[in-house]
């Protein structure tokens, strides 16, 4: 007698899914598909569709042996229709299941579909909550109601209480929320981190590495080497090396970027939340456990806890408070092309060839590199929106709608007029030459302001400033950079003017940026 068809979506791979509880073996199939519609919306980074193919094929081969029957769609079975209705009606239509359990997805795009289901199918559709998130849609919600600003730190607090995480009754353990004002240092010369761990692809990885190689050729990134955990027992092991090994100096250096160290102390382990390997709630317990033992300071284990039961809940609520308006928004009415050497790597800015190049070989960058540099550079020349978060949504492992377009929106852009954050994270040379080594390498000097062998981020973030005075210079926390440009003589602000239309002629018709070219 035919059950439940269960449906898991490819960033479901948890055992403890909504959508698999009261799973009755006897009756009930679970599907699983890989679908082109989803690995080519945007033409995701290789390593991103082998990492969640293999690891979709590894929770099914678990599911089997753990005595569930699974249908499992390959990408290359003749028969794919190659969307999640095409292949859900398929299954339908084939097993007669007498409903659909499915769990809510992450993007938004996928819920207006799902909705769909119900009616397309004639049978009942469960939409379950996904409860692998500390902050359910409803209660972001509740939370927001009436307010115009987001502020995550108000949030986080409130997280805080109601989880437990890091308090002492009802106050923050040492006494403070917040403990950044001991983070954020600069790396001592010659730092060398302990190396990561990597896992070397098995039979299943290979076969799909052999698929993405086929079938994928076109995208962006290097497909080897790889070596991403695809398994919950691997992410597992990737958790326990990063809390034992890198999470004492998370808080001191998570603001750092240095040369050739792709990594630093940072987990790692955005992959594996997002597709559900780990769980958000796991992680905070082991870091948290980790303090509690003495393993780590208070200071990186809080700087961690925040960065997911803050950042990571917060941007979730936002998204769905706010889509699908939130996506549409251009406060600064930004209308530059993507530079090219976001895809190249081919650029004479070290911090940017350098950013780019962790992309391409790891399908990762950490968060510093994202918002400082390749975030920054766009904001500061005017990239559309729409453009950088379509890269941003490809380029990373980690990266689903839901997480990328607030941090990419609203953090790096302000395209959301400050919903997200009180300023713009704008910046010139000087940020990234403190927390960097980059800038020994450059071709550019971040020491001066104006001439072909000026750092161009520093005549940038001022014409930024000026370009855009008419809607941030009245927001007090622009204060002092405003007072700062309205010191400057004429002569000095022509020259701002005249160096940042010079470099910005020079992105769009490809002469500036790239070695050898001017
Ligand atoms: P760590 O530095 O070790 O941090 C621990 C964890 O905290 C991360 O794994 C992640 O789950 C969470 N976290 C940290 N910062 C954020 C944040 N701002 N928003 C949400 N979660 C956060 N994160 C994604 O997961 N997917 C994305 O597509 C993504 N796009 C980004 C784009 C831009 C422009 C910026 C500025 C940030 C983006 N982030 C994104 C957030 C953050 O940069 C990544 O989560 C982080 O770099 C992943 O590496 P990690 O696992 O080593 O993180
Ligand atoms: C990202 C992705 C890719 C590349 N491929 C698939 C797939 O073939 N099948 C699948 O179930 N999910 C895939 N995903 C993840 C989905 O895009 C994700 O589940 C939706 O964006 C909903 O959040
Ligand atoms: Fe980047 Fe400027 Fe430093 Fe070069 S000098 S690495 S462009 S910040």
């Amino acid at each position: 007698m035919p059950g439940a068809l269960r449906f898991v979506l490819g960033d479901q791979l948890s055992p403890s899914l909504a959508s698999l509880r009261g799973l009755d073996r006897a009756r009930d199939t679970v599907l699983m598909v890989e679908v082109a519609a989803e690995a080519t919306y945007v033409k995701h980074h290789k390593q991103k569709i082998a990492f969640l193919f293999s690891a979709m094929r590894h929770f099914a081969e678990g599911l089997r042996a753990d005595g569930v029957r699974v249908a499992y769609v390959k990408l290359d079975d003749p028969a794919n229709t190659h969307s999640f209705a095409g292949e859900l009606a398929r299954a339908v239509a084939r097993m007669r299941p007498e409903r659909v359990v499915v769990v809510e997805p992450g993007e938004w795009r996928v819920e207006q579909d799902m909705r769909g289901w119900e009616a397309a199918l004639g049978i009942p559709v469960e939409i379950r909550l996904d409860d692998r998130f500390l902050c359910a849609r409803t209660a972001f919600a509740e939370w927001a109601q009436g307010r115009k600003q987001y502020r995550m730190e108000l949030f986080y607090r409130e997280m805080r209480r109601k989880t437990g995480y890091l308090m002492d009754g009802d106050a923050p353990v040492g006494g403070a929320w917040n403990f950044d004002a001991e983070n954020r240092k600069r790396l001592p010369a010659r730092y060398k981190p302990p190396p990561r761990r990597r896992f070397a692809p098995d039979a299943i990885t290979r076969e799909v590495m052999a698929l993405v190689a086929e079938r994928f050729a076109d995208h962006f990134g290097d497909l080897e080497p790889f070596g991403w955990a695809v398994t919950r027992a691997d992410a597992l092991l990737a958790l326990e090396d990063f809390v034992r090994d890198h999470l004492p100096s998370f808080g001191d250096y998570q603001d750092a970027m240095k040369a050739g160290e792709d990594f630093l102390h940072h987990s790692l382990i955005a992959p594996y939340l997002n597709a559900g390997l780990l769980l958000a709630r796991e992680v905070c317990d082991a870091a948290e456990a980790a303090y509690r033992a003495g393993a780590a300071p208070l200071n990186a284990v809080e700087g961690f806890v925040r960065q997911i039961l803050g950042w990571r809940e917060f941007v979730r609520g936002l998204y769905w408070a706010r889509m699908p308006a939130y996506a549409a928004t251009n406060h600064l009415d930004a209308r530059a092309p993507l530079p090219d050497f976001y895809w190249t790597g081919d650029t004479k800015l070290a911090c940017v060839r350098e950013a780019v190049g962790t992309t391409r070989r790891n399908a990762y960058a950490h968060h510093i590199q994202r918002l400082m540099v390749l975030g920054n550079f766009a904001l500061l020349a005017g990239v559309e929106p729409a453009r950088l978060e379509e890269w941003f949504l490809l380029v990373y492992a980690d990266a689903y709608e839901w997480v990328e377009l607030p941090n990419v929106h609203g953090m790096a852009l302000h395209a959301d007029g400050g919903v997200l954050g009180s300023k713009p994270y704008a910046a010139s040379g000087a940020y990234i030459d403190r927390m960097s080594d980059y800038c020994t390498g450059c071709a550019y000097d971040p020491k001066l302001k104006a001439g072909p062998k000026a750092c161009p981020f520093n005549y940038l973030y001022w014409d930024f400033l000026d370009r855009n005075a008419g809607k941030l210079a009245a927001n007090p926390r622009m204060g002092m950079p405003y007072r700062t440009l309205e010191a400057m003589t004429p002569a000095r602000r022509a020259e701002i003017k005249a160096d940042s239309a010079a470099f910005l002629a020079g992105l769009r018709d490809g002469a500036v940026g790239a070695p050898g070219r001017t």
